[in-house]
């Protein structure tokens, strides 16, 4: 165990100190011309040789381009290896500086992973292995951190770098931080999160599982912190959610009525109209205002923003950054975080979905969620009125641009016939979406008088965000949204209209219109199966 430990010592400051050059010193175009990171460093057991794991920003792993991007990256510092060991040889006090091999780090974070537990457990039935003496001498750091962490566990330096004992090593997440573009927002926000004593946390308006799970994990753990944190709303907490509040949540829309605090941070809110009735309290009752966000049509509105449009909720982005905190994340937080990531993603359906998420979902059962608990209480406690505003919403849906487009609403007087509330018409749009041969599913709630939300879902191929865009709306390519001041029976053709010509205009990109064969027969036959 000791001998992992200084082997990652050495690895952590190979890592840093190539690093460093990448930022100043390596002047290779190859080098220069993208954003390379190292996210890893192994030394092998005899020292005689590292690998440097690096990742190059932007691209996939199966663009031809990228992949040269890559390869280019590898070559550029294969030529400098020399100059980085010599580098390396003044800066660390070792016999004989490793051979360097780079690599770039795709897609084997779990097999590393595993083969580093194993390690670590062979390493455990060993007695102490015997070492150079003059390695022995470079770990003399290690011993002092022995000796603080008492008789039961051994510590190891972890790829984040704080200390496990062993048992918790074996029990590591398979999901691993690396360094990458967020870094610096990251520590923006953690630094803010680690130093002010006070805040307010804000979910949008009509929270849902990601703004909820998102703001109570956050105020569960800078409780743990001793600092004093409350959630702000506006409305009322959908029934299934209402699980995640342990005295979290205040109600207020009263700037006037609240103390100062340090801080006020919204999570999962695009822009500054998520929360129209806690403006105020937003710009005024936080010495700062930050935001933690995964929108793609993101609009700042606070003093710092770290958002990640890549990231399949704002939970997992909150995951993430507890993790660069070095938090310790509790079965409390880890059973919010995924009800987050597991209704944002719609259970792991929509394309949001990422190897990650799995990672990060990996995680979290890690911590010992009860999955079993938490879905009975997210998807399996429906009301009778919510069944009977669903029937009502229902049974006035159309079907329309030769099947592939549905449409259905929701007014104030069907809420009211129905006893129903208004977060339990959440849901209808992806119903209405999965029809089969649908590309395009609207739905449209009327809020009050003359404002009408419209939701928009797409299947494949439409990016609903572009529509709404057209109406001072947005959202993502297969979600999107926006508010219409007029009434239900004016809204309904407009909308219908700006489906079907988006529709059309696929369609004529794609040349189906011209070739003369209708727009995918097969949508139409599905419509006609079902009904
Ligand atoms: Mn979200």
């Amino acid at each position: 165990m000791a001998q992992s430990y200084r082997k990652g010592r050495l690895g952590g400051e190979i890592k840093k100190i190539i690093s460093e050059l990448l930022l100043k010193e390596l002047k290779d175009p190859r080098l220069t011309d993208k954003m390379i990171s190292v996210t890893d460093v192994e030394v092998s057991a005899d020292g005689s040789y590292a690998t440097v794991y690096i990742t190059v920003l932007g691209g996939s792993v199966r663009d031809d381009a990228s992949r040269n991007e890559k390869q280019d990256a590898i070559d550029g510092l294969t030529k400098a290896s020399g100059f980085i060991r010599k580098t390396i040889g003044r800066r660390v006090k070792i016999r004989h500086v490793p051979e360097l091999t780079f690599k770039v780090d795709e897609s084997l974070e779990y097999g590393r992973h595993m083969s580093k537990v194993l390690d670590s457990l062979q390493t455990d039935t060993k007695e102490e292995v015997a070492e150079p003496a003059q390695e022995a001498a470079d770990s003399a750091p290690a011993d002092v951190d022995y000796s603080e962490t008492g008789e039961d566990g051994v510590p190891v330096k972890d790829a984040r770098g704080y200390d496990l004992t062993e048992e918790e090593a074996v029990q590591e997440f398979v999901y691993r931080l690396r360094e990458d573009g967020r870094t610096p927002y990251m520590e923006k926000i953690a630094e803010i999160l680690r130093s002010v004593d006070s805040m307010y946390i804000f979910p949008h308006y009509v929270a849902d599982g990601d703004a909820m799970g998102s703001c109570a994990s956050l105020c569960h753990l800078m409780r743990q912190m001793g600092k004093e944190a409350d959630i702000l709303m506006e409305d009322e907490i959908p029934d299934n959610l209402q699980f995640l509040d342990k005295e979290y949540v205040t109600f207020a829309t009263d700037a006037d009525e609240l103390p100062q605090r340090d801080l006020c941070i919204a999570l999962d809110c695009s822009n500054f109209d998520r929360f129209p009735e806690r403006q105020r309290l937003f710009r005024e009752c936080g010495r700062q205002t930050a935001c933690i966000d995964h929108h793609k049509a993101f609009v700042e509105f606070a003093d710092v923003s770290l958002i990640d449009p890549d990231a399949s909720a704002t939970a997992e982005l909150m995951f993430e950054l507890y993790l660069y905190m070095g938090l310790r994340i509790d079965v409390e937080a880890a059973e919010a975080l995924y009800a987050g990531i597991v209704t944002d993603t719609g259970n792991f359906q929509y394309t949001n979905t990422t190897k990650k998420t799995h990672l990060i979902t990996a995680d979290l059962y890690t911590l010992g969620i009860d999955t079993k608990k938490l879905n009975i209480i997210l998807y399996q406690s429906d009301r009778p009125q919510k069944l009977k505003l669903h029937a009502m919403i229902m049974s006035h849906m159309r079907i329309f641009c030769d099947g592939r487009a549905s449409l259905a609403y929701v007014t104030l007087d069907m809420y009211q016939e129905a006893g129903a509330k208004t977060s339990e018409s959440d849901g209808i749009n992806a119903k209405i979406r999965d029809i089969k041969g649908v590309e395009v599913a609207v739905f449209m709630r009327e809020k009050k008088d003359h404002e009408i939300k419209v939701g928009f879902r797409s299947k494949d191929y439409i990016d609903v965000a572009e529509i709404c865009v057209k109406f001072g709306g947005g959202g993502h390519e297969h979600a999107a949204g926006c508010t219409m001041e007029m009434t239900m029976e004016e809204t309904i053709p407009v909308i219908m209209n700006a489906v079907e010509e988006a529709l059309k205009e696929y369609d004529e990109q794609h040349m189906l219109v011209e070739e003369g064969t209708p727009a995918l027969p097969a949508a139409e036959a599905g419509i006609q199966e079902e009904s």
